[in-house]
């Protein structure tokens, strides 16, 4: 029988009905499984949404992993270890998700070092000073929360749960962050100085976190139609500055931003806009620290073939034994 004799005599494959029944659950709001059939366009934009949330994850152990040996005691080292271990296992949990997608890590890892897929645009600046482990908790851990938790509700279920885990270690990473930048608010004239310093310098990156403005954003129309977003780009930027202005009051910290405001009438506050210049260079990978933090992550990659070699080496040796005794 040949391909084409196959092909005749599979069932014809009632396409109109899959996608009936895909818009069904999606409507229902019933999570998408890996075994569910899936429109191509919805399976490719998880894979990149998916991969550069994990990417994120593993980039971002770099810009506060070069503070752990210069942590000010052995109490804020053992936390910023632990805060740095969990980024990974949040990569791991994320490239997990996306394996169930038909990708393998293999291939997410080559996207990444090729740059052929993104990365949160946070990572490309640089920690200049210890207060920067502190801003990087409150501000970007929790930037990373409120756009996070709704994406617990995902449609598509390797995504939505691998999220609830992170999210409840985010919330401890944030609170570590808050804790930090308090403790040194209470201390030097020169300590509160350089928590100011350091969120003057990560505000408006913050702010671009949540990706371009809403009508600038070619993706969201259709991410949210499938339920892969629940909100859009500017609802939870607004949700983020909303939060973070009483903190930063109790902390004692202003944000750069003179156009930030209550606005009673909305019942939210109304803040300026980041420079979406600057947003796109580093996106198009000419932020300061691009190159350096894609050249970290392709060393870490080749240092380690051997481990993957050793470990696939193992592998076959086991099937092989495997083998032979089911021969026997
Ligand atoms: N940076 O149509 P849009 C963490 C891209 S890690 C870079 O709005 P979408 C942590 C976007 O990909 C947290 N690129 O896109 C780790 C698209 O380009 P392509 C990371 C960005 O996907 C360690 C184009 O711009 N979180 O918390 O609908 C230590 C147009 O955008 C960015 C996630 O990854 C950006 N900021 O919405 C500490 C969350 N923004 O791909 C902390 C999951 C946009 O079409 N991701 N782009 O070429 C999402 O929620 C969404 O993907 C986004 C963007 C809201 C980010």
């Amino acid at each position: 029988m040949t391909a084409t004799d196959l092909d005749a005599a599979a069932p014809a494959v009632d396409e109109a009905g899959l996608l009936a029944g895909f818009e069904a659950t999606i409507a229902r709001s019933d999570r998408i499984e890996p075994r569910d059939w899936m429109p191509d366009h919805y399976r490719k934009t998880l894979i990149r949404q998916v991969a550069q949330h994990a990417h994120s994850e593993i980039i971002g152990m770099q810009p506060e992993g070069a503070w752990i040996t210069r942590a000010p005691s052995l109490r804020r080292k053992a936390i910023l270890l632990a805060k740095v271990q969990d980024e990974a296992g949040h990569g791991l949990y994320l490239y997990s998700a996306c394996e169930t997608l038909g990708v393998s890590r293999q291939e997410l890892t080559e996207m990444l070092i090729e740059v052929k897929q993104k990365y949160s645009s946070i990572f490309n600046y640089p920690t200049l000073s210890y207060a920067d482990v502190g801003t990087i908790g409150w501000l970007v851990d929790g930037a990373a929360i409120c756009n996070q938790v709704p994406l617990c509700r995902t449609s598509y279920g390797p995504y939505g749960r691998a999220m609830i885990r992170v999210c409840k270690e985010e919330s401890f990473h944030q609170r570590q962050g808050y804790e930090l930048l308090s403790t040194m608010m209470r201390g030097t004239d020169e300590q509160r100085a350089m928590v100011q310093e350091s969120v003057d310098r990560f505000w408006w990156p913050a702010l671009m976190m949540f990706g371009p403005p809403d009508d600038e954003s070619p993706n969201t129309e259709q991410s949210m139609a499938w339920g892969i977003k629940r909100n859009t780009n500017d609802d939870l930027r607004q949700r983020f500055v909303d939060m973070s202005v009483p903190q930063a009051e109790a902390l004692g910290v202003t944000f750069p931003d003179p156009e930030l405001r209550w606005n009673a009438e909305r019942g939210h506050h109304d803040f300026g806009q980041p420079d979406w210049d600057e947003f796109m260079q580093v996106v198009k990978g000419n932020g300061p620290c691009n190159t350096q933090r894609i050249a970290h992550r392709r060393k870490a990659h080749e240092d380690g073939g051997w481990v993957r070699e050793a470990a696939t080496a193992f592998a076959d040796k086991q099937a092989a034994a495997r083998r032979q005794e089911a021969s026997a």
